[in-house]
């Protein structure tokens, strides 16, 4: 694998998940890792001190300590890693659901696209041991965010991507407004908008065994809302309000 890779992975109780994990992305070269952990209550933080010290130059954490959130941590997380030297910034869950042994086949497809989506809904994608109201859940909410926003991307929620980093670089991190799992909705859509060249490869999903889904009834509701949201008050307005201030 020749293109470096910092995989950053937002952490909110996974002290069960998080060596696991980073012990199969350690077995790839090229691959640093960047914890973003919100102060959790069981000690996820302390694991991830000791897996960087185990492993120097590689693992980096960044204790949060401002409002707790996923979107929230994506961004702080994701401003760092566009000061690092790599070439590609990749986004991860903590819970084993994405596979470390697929990531090189993400951070290879980069050589074509802006942005790689490690997809469930492309030919070869797969979902393991996700009961039926999860996976109709899933498809119904891919199907509203495709209808809704136009986007093209098969799976718009998985949180297993790659971006280049010149491309995430160009994405106005500051002005993005959801903090729930419709943070990644929100990122996709504007980087279609903004032309980034956007692929999907395959990837086999598992449910987790460890831990604790964090998912809410709020993060639902910000999720039904977000597409309608995003049509509606595309950057225009934003660029407007920001070329009124400047004009101030
Ligand atoms: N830093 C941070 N990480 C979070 C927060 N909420 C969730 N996460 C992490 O985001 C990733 C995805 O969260 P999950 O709870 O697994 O959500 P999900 O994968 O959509 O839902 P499940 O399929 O039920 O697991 C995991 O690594 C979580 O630890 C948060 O508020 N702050
Ligand atoms: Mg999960």
């Amino acid at each position: 694998m020749s293109r470096s890779a910092l995989v950053v992975i937002p952490t909110y109780n996974e002290r069960a998940n998080v060596p696991t994990l980073v012990a199969g992305l350690m077995a790839h070269e090229n691959v640093r890792v960047l914890i973003v952990d919100d102060q959790s209550p069981d000690g996820t933080g302390t694991v991830a001190e000791e897996l960087a010290a185990q492993h120097p130059n590689r693992i980096m954490v960044l204790h949060r300590t401002g409002k707790r959130g996923f979107g929230r941590s994506y961004i702080d997380g994701m401003r760092l890693a566009l000061n690092e030297p790599v070439d590609v910034v990749c986004q991860m869950d903590a819970d084993l659901s994405h596979d470390p042994r697929q990531l090189p086949d993400l951070i290879a497809a980069t050589d074509h696209a802006d942005v790689v989506i490690g997809s469930r809904y492309v030919p070869g994608g797969a979902i393991l041991n996700w009961p039926m109201k999860r996976r109709v859940l899933s498809r119904v909410a891919n199907i509203y965010i495709r209808t809704v926003t136009r986007l093209s991307v098969r799976d718009c929620t998985t949180g297993y991507r790659c971006w280049r980093k010149t491309a995430l670089a160009t994405l106005p991190l500051d002005q993005f407004i959801s903090d729930g799992y419709s943070f990644l909705v929100e990122m996709l859509f504007i980087a279609a908008r903004r032309g980034c060249r956007i692929t999907e490869v395959p990837i086999t999903f598992v449910e987790r065994r460890e831990g604790e889904s964090k998912v809410s009834r709020a993060v639902l509701l910000e999720s039904a809302i977000t597409p309608w949201r995003l049509i509606s008050n595309p950057e225009s307005s934003r660029k407007a309000r920001r070329s009124e201030s400047s004009t101030d």
